[in-house]
């Protein structure tokens, strides 16, 4: 954990009878990907005690060296070699062994790339060759100091429900081991667990991992977010290719931002021909998704830096694309947005989903406030960057006219119902488990071109409810009534989908749902019971980070109520029947707090080199946490 390019291990093996044993260790450069063959190039080689491989990769020939050191102990081996061959290279270590003998190997294995080093084993053969002199021992404790202070920042204990507790930790920990701690890259949406979705960034970081990260280690939360600062220009050549302005964010981004998710990737099972879905080209709410974690990192960190180094340029060419993509009704004085997939993925090709229109008007308002605030605070900095982007003044009038009359699909006054997309409510009205019924295949696609789920209400994710667990304007009641219609439409056919259930229903005053589905959220990878790893003939398997991200803020902002309002830290208690309370940290724009939550009171301890006070409100009550105080709130 203190060195993510160091692999280290130690093996012990105790002889309880005489025996020979033959181990074998060493690098094997054979690795697939789903697209075929991983390494162009392969070079095995001895250096130094150390054994080695040198890989280019395929796609963008990136120069990588793997080397290895060991270290046997306990019993002499009567024979160690190195052998080569089928684009590997290993040593073998043969022991004679009596009753109570050990051997024990430690390696130390160290991996470079010249996206960071411009001498790639040179770098690996030093790391290995001092890891190994400062033996496992050493590493151990290093890299479990380093977790110690990891889980002092980000741990959640839930108290009085142990299986609760490990649902979380294994979730909050899935959150920490995927998300790059050394560099500017993406949380891939399986992370390193498997290769489906290439290890490429999605909406999911933003809306489901980031928030954890925003308020644990923000500075992580920063690196992610300047990666799509860094991967801008891919996204701009996207939104140049489907002939708008501005960036258009990938639906699947890569290094260099540019889209990666191909045209087809589902497969009619049932005729074998390959089916066009649109995820990579009418998914647009991922670019106003950005900044809307962009701006939520502002608020909780007040680090202006962030938005004068790349927050405000994300935030202006993605109001540029809005702008470019929006449509003016004359007849209705809005601007509206078609041809959408929001995202619930069942349904292509629909207009003004209401997720996407609200997440739209947010990033236009947004982008218009940085404007507001640099023309006040960075005047210099804000004209270079306007006059490199090719945007001006007139440009920034247009988004402050977009954000005014951005159409908002409203609540119906008598059910307070918003309506997913246009005609929505005049699709087929029925269940998951009917349309479940209708399928040929268990393996068939559900949505587009021609899925049982197309026609009909039911939804593989409820953007309604997705909306509700980003934007707060919407009162408890219309949650409540939007979350009792769409629950019973909605298959869950994203692993996106229980985790923001779990939040609005803990909004919405439901806390035996709210339970339920933090369960399902929680026990989506460790149970392996409630997710096909199959979908429309496409393997989807691996971990789901975002799933494990999203149990953060099913505790946090669900369970325990925490909002941010201004400079306000609001709680709204709901927790589960079975708790008897919840220990979490936070950190708000540098002030480190420690709340604990119990049924009838929360406490909030301030670390004593806190930069300030801080406000915190529960119901009624409102009271200032200066550095070093606890204050406690009925
Ligand atoms: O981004 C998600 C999408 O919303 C549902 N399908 C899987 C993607 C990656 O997790």
């Amino acid at each position: 954990m203190d060195d993510v390019r160091l692999l280290v291990s130690r093996t012990r093996l105790t002889a309880h009878a005489p025996c020979a044993l033959t181990i074998v260790t060493g690098i094997d450069g054979n690795v697939w990907s789903l697209s075929g063959e991983h390494f162009a190039t392969r070079e095995a080689y001895e250096q130094d005690g150390l054994v080695g491989i040198d890989l280019t990769t395929v796609e963008l020939g990136t120069r990588i060296s793997v080397l290895e050191g060991c270290r046997v102990s306990g019993a002499e081996p009567r024979s160690a070699h190195v052998r080569t061959g089928g684009n590997r290279i290993l040593r073998e270590f043969g022991f004679s062994l009596v009753a109570g003998d050990e051997a024990v190997v430690e390696k130390a294995v160290s991996i470079h790339h010249d996206n960071d080093v411009a001498q790639p084993r040179e770098e690996s053969a030093a790391a290995a060759a001092a890891a190994l002199a400062d033996g496992y021992d050493h590493l151990f404790a290093r890299h479990a100091r380093r977790w110690e202070d990891v889980w002092a920042a980000s741990d959640i204990e839930v108290i009085g429900d142990l299986e609760s507790q490990v649902l979380t930790r294994f979730s909050l920990f899935h959150n920490i081991i995927h998300t790059p701690s050394h560099a500017r890259l993406p949380i891939g949406a399986r992370g390193l667990s498997s290769q489906v979705y290439q290890g490429a960034a999605f909406w999911d970081q933003e809306i489901f991992n980031l928030p954890m990260l925003t308020y644990t280690r923000p500075d992580l939360a920063r690196n992610v977010l300047m990666y799509r600062h860094d991967t801008l220009p891919g996204a701009c050549r996207k939104a140049a290719r489907l002939g708008y302005r501005g960036a258009y964010y990938a639906w699947a981004s890569g290094k260099t931002g540019d889209e990666l998710f191909p045209d087809i990737f589902f497969t009619d099972v049932l005729t074998g021909r390959a089916m066009r879905n649109h995820f990579n080209c009418w998914q647009i709410h991922v670019s106003p998704d950005i900044v809307y974690a962009l701006w939520r990192y502002y608020e909780a960190t007040g680090d202006w830096s962030f938005i004068v180094e790349g927050g405000a340029e994300i935030a202006f060419e993605v109001a540029d694309f809005l702008v470019s993509r929006a449509h003016f009704k004359k007849d209705k004085n809005r601007f509206e947005l078609i041809r959408l997939l929001g995202p619930d993925e069942y349904h292509e090709n629909v207009d003004n989903n209401a997720y996407t229109m609200y997440l739209a008007q947010y990033a236009l308002e947004k982008a218009v406030e940085i404007h507001d605030a640099m023309s006040e605070r960075a005047p210099a900095e804000l004209s270079a960057l306007l006059g490199r982007l090719g945007l001006d003044e007139d440009d920034v009038a247009d988004w402050r006219e977009h954000a005014d009359l951005m159409y908002l699909p409203k609540p119906d006054p008598g059910t307070k119902l918003i309506e997913q997309f246009d005609g929505y409510f005049s699709l087929e009205d029925v269940t998951p488990d009917v349309v479940r019924q209708r399928l040929i295949d268990p393996d068939e696609y559900w949505g587009w071109p021609n899925g049982v789920a197309v026609r009909t209400q039911v939804l593989k994710q409820a953007d309604v409810l997705q909306l509700f667990a980003l934007i707060d304007i919407f009162p408890p009641e219309v949650m409540r009534a939007n979350y009792l219609y769409y629950e019973p439409r909605t298959e869950h056919g994203s692993s996106l989908s229980p985790s923001a259930h779990a939040l609005i229903a803990s909004k919405a005053e439901l806390p035996e749902e709210a339970f339920r589905y933090f369960e399902e959220a929680s026990s989506i990878d460790l149970y392996n019971q409630s997710k096909k790893v199959m979908s429309g003939g496409s393997f989807l398997g691996g971990i789901h980070t975002a799933a494990c991200g999203a149990v953060w803020f099913v505790v946090v902002q669900g369970f325990a109520g925490f909002e941010v309002h201004g400079d306000v830290l609001r709680f709204r208690p709901a927790l589960p029947e079975r708790w008897e309370g919840l220990r979490f940290p936070l950190v708000f724009k540098s002030n480190h707090l420690a709340v604990e939550l119990r049924r009838d009171a929360i406490t909030v301890t301030a670390a004593p080199d806190n930069p300030g006070a801080v406000t915190i409100s529960v119901g009624d009550n409102e009271r200032q946490v200066g550095p070093g105080e606890s204050v406690s709130l009925g």
